[in-house]
């Protein structure tokens, strides 16, 4: 579609009111740009839905918890009894992570079963994507007892298995999630004196991951949103609200998971070049509908390279799935061209919660292309920002894997590695190596260079090692990485929820960093020199489940995904 591209608005005296852009927006300016909300009421007839209320960040939101948690010790959220032990949390809690039922995975390597949908863009109950590999049926009776307690007949017509409601057709009135943004520069050390001789002034920017919930997989698991009023899951409703959102947070770099092909070439990406970003978008591989995008503000850096990553290997069973990631090395604008490139990446990672070894090799895949790219001509690394959506929660293995650079995976079973599920049934441990040598991917998360023999025969002896347990076996990567969210929030304790539907409430999206020294929120191994590192200034709080509840949970009315946005803001010193 063109129709689009016409239309020319100029943004009336835009208002840099966000708090935490006041610097960076008073100090720069924004230049004049189209309105995309107002330029998205030619594309859709009247009686759709628009806000043209004022941002609701604009109001100096306080610190927004309800629930204080009795501990003077945080709980830790993910093991289940300590919760239990504390006597706050309800039934839904306690069963949070197993919200796949029993039967309808019984082998490990079968993909979760996708639902029957009605989808509110035009294609009907129980019609397929025609880019969906598989479909299985739900279970008839699937109790909604899994789901999180307070979603339970949400919507009060009886629902059949596999269908969304039928009314009410007006949208379910709930209040506005408030989020606030947490001041984090007051733990750096950070100096904006100028350095040396040469006038040098650190550069700050704000990176932003969000899963924004693909129409065609929100159709094709239909059951995860029968809480929902469905005129709010409608791509209609539900484009302007994203599109306006990401237009509020204003962000330098974004990246995007569950971006549908289709509305990204028609929509997405029109309306944020639009709003002066270059748009970047890598597919998933084989028919899948979806994929990652990162965009960037054309006003706050250049492109040096893109590199998309296919996880699908032909030959390779452990990798036939069609995630991907994308990595891009950035050049910041700076008038003294005193600064390093950045290296952005992004990723969805697979979603079954019981093929952890298929996670830990699509992430060592990517963590290889990330080590290439970002490496200098000194050997070092340029700072790094991973974003995505790794389908991990906190402490999982995997995230400790990224976060402390090593993993021992000893008799680990393939279920544990992502701790999505608290007791998954799928007993396989990972094998020894986890993925195979023939994918040219070291256990040190490099790439190879075609082997010669002896380096074969070191391989063979040390993999011989590890099975006669005279070493661990073990994966490692050479980035030095910490989480710029902390997985607890800071007054209740709460763990902090990311994504949330009927069926689950928990963390699987992270903006990680390379750290700088002198950056006290990171742990001192993770830290870098401050030459290469970068300095987290802030971030724009997530909540709790209780926040969550008051909402009707995702997607509502205001919030048009099943993921929350993570919004953060770094310093990258000369
Ligand atoms: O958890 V996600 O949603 O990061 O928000 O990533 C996957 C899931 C996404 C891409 O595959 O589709 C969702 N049960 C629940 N969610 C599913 C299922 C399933 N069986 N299959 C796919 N997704």
């Amino acid at each position: 579609m063109s129709r689009n591209t016409h239309v020319k608005y100029v943004r009336p005296a835009v208002t840099p009111n966000h708090p935490m852009f006041g610097r960076y927006l008073s100090t720069v300016g924004s230049p004049p740009a189209q309105t995309v909300v107002s330029h998205y009421r030619h594309w859709f007839q009247p009686g759709h839905l628009y806000w043209t209320r004022p941002p609701h960040l604009q109001h100096p939101s306080p610190s927004f918890s309800t629930v204080r948690h009795p501990f003077n010790k945080p709980l830790d959220p993910y093991n289940w009894s300590s919760w239990r032990q504390s006597g706050i949390l309800t039934h839904a809690y306690l069963r949070r992570g197993l919200h796949l039922s029993g039967g309808l995975m019984d082998r490990p390597d079968r993909e979760p079963p996708l639902k029957k949908r009605k989808c509110a863009e035009g294609r009907s109950p129980g019609e397929r994507s025609p880019h969906s590999s598989e479909h299985l049926s739900p279970k008839g009776n699937r109790s909604s007892r899994e789901s999180p307690e307070w979603l339970w007949n949400v919507t009060d017509v009886p629902v059949p298995p596999g269908k969304f409601p039928s009314s009410p057709k007006r949208t379910v009135e709930v209040p506005e999630l408030k989020r606030h943004w947490e001041d984090l520069s007051h733990l750096c050390n950070a100096t904006t004196a100028a350095r040396g001789g040469r006038q040098k002034w650190p550069f700050d920017f704000s990176v932003m991951s969000y899963n924004i919930l693909s129409q065609d997989l929100l159709c094709d698991n239909g059951y995860l949103y029968r809480h929902c009023s469905p005129p709010v899951l409608d791509w209609h409703h539900r484009f302007p609200n994203i599109i306006r959102e990401l237009e509020q947070h204003s962000a330098d770099v974004m990246c995007l998971q569950e971006v549908q092909e289709d509305h990204y070439k028609e929509q997405i990406k029109p309306s944020l070049e639009s709003l002066g970003y270059h748009c970047e978008y890598k597919r998933r591989t084989g028919l899948k509908p979806d994929g990652c995008a990162v965009v960037f503000k054309r006003e706050r850096f250049t492109l040096v390279s893109c590199h998309p990553v296919e996880y699908f290997r032909r030959g390779i069973p452990l990798l036939d799935r069609d995630n991907v990631g994308l990595v891009l090395l950035l050049r910041p604008i700076d008038p003294y061209s005193s600064l390093t490139n950045i290296c952005i990446a992004n990723t969805h990672l697979l979603y079954n919660p019981r093929r952890g070894d298929i996670k830990l090799a699509q992430l060592g895949m990517l963590l290889a292309e990330i080590s290439r790219v970002a490496q200098l001509p000194d050997g070092s690394i340029c700072p790094v920002v991973l974003c995505g959506d790794f389908n991990s929660v906190p402490w999982s293995p995997l995230y400790r894997f990224i976060k402390e650079s090593r993993l021992e995976y000893d008799c680990m079973p393939i279920g544990k590695v992502s701790g999505q599920e608290d007791n998954p049934r799928g007993q396989r441990i990972l094998t020894v190596p986890i993925w195979p040598r023939s994918l040219g991917i070291s256990q040190q998360c490099q790439y190879e260079s075609p082997c010669r023999d002896s380096d074969v025969r070191d391989l063979e002896q040390a993999a011989e090692a590890a099975l006669d347990g005279l070493t661990k076996p073990s994966i490692e990567h050479g980035l030095k990485l910490t989480s710029a969210y902390s997985h607890y929030l800071k007054e209740s304790r709460q763990p902090e929820i990311t994504t949330c539907h009927s069926r689950t409430a928990i963390t699987v999206d992270y903006i990680f960093y390379s750290a700088a020294q002198g950056d006290l929120t990171a742990q001192p191994e993770c830290s870098v020199s401050p030459e290469r590192g970068l300095q987290l200034l802030g971030r724009l709080a997530l909540v709790g489940e209780a926040e969550l509840q008051e909402v009707n949970g995702l997607p509502n009315q205001h919030n048009s995904s099943d993921h929350l946005p993570l919004l953060t803001r770094f310093r990258l010193h000369p």
